[in-house]
């Protein structure tokens, strides 16, 4: 495995990756990019991910993007780490629906705040998705909660999609979620956040 290299940008979903990567421990090196500069859309990271998003992961098979692809990615390359229940269909799909539903209905949801430009060119139509983000994702945090029935998301193991529903839901305060009516989701949050890989990950992707 030649080594691989991380781009990420602070205060983005790529830490869920950036944790993962700890997780496993694997040996990278982390490009953070700058968006306030705009360097998700500069021609070279535009070489490395055409979308212009983060993350990325080059690897000595290419350039792998979206969050529950790199996870499961992560996993399956660094076995011994046990981030997620290879050798169990269902228990492994599970792990895969709550990835998916992070990356398509609660990230979704958070971006109507600021990136409401993807969707509508009218400011009104951008007050309006904003003006409904705490109700959308309280109703992700009500969800959320009502998942969660171990000590890890996946029940008694610690997986990949652990990193990833403490970094969407380290989000959920700032989009306006009163989280004490969330104690579960609370406790579980500050569980996650007291792993040392996940302090190193969040240390290191802070600007
Ligand atoms: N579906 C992608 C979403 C990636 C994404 O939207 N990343 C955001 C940061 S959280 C980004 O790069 N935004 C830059 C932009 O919109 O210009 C995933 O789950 O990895």
């Amino acid at each position: 495995m030649s080594r691989w290299t991380f781009y990420s940008a602070p205060g983005t979903c790529a830490l869920a990756t950036h944790i993962a990567l700890h997780e496993a421990g694997a040996e990278f090196d982390l490009v953070k990019l700058d968006m306030g500069a705009a360097q998700q859309q500069s021609p070279e990271y535009l070489r490395v991910n055409p979308k212009g998003r983060v993350p990325a992961l080059a690897t000595e098979h290419g350039v792998l993007t979206e969050t529950p692809a790199l996870l499961a990615f992560v996993a399956q390359s660094f076995p011994a780490a046990q981030l997620a229940p290879l050798d169990d269909p269902f228990a492994f799909a599970r792990v895969q629906e709550l990835a998916s539903y992070l990356a398509s209905t609660a990230h979704v949801a958070h971006a109507h705040k600021r990136r409401g430009a993807r969707w509508a060119d009218d400011p009104a139509a951008h007050a309006a998705m904003q003006a409904k983000v705490p109700q959308s994702m309280t109703a992700c945090a009500a969800y959320l909660e009502s998942q969660i029935v171990g000590p890890w998301a996946a029940g008694e193991r610690y997986s990949v999609a652990d990193g990833y529903l403490y970094t969407i839901g380290s989000w959920l305060e700032g989009d306006g979620v009163d989280m004490t009516q969330f104690p579960k989701l609370t406790a579980y949050l500050a569980r996650v956040g007291a792993r040392p890989a996940v302090q190193r990950a969040v240390a290191e992707a802070k600007a």
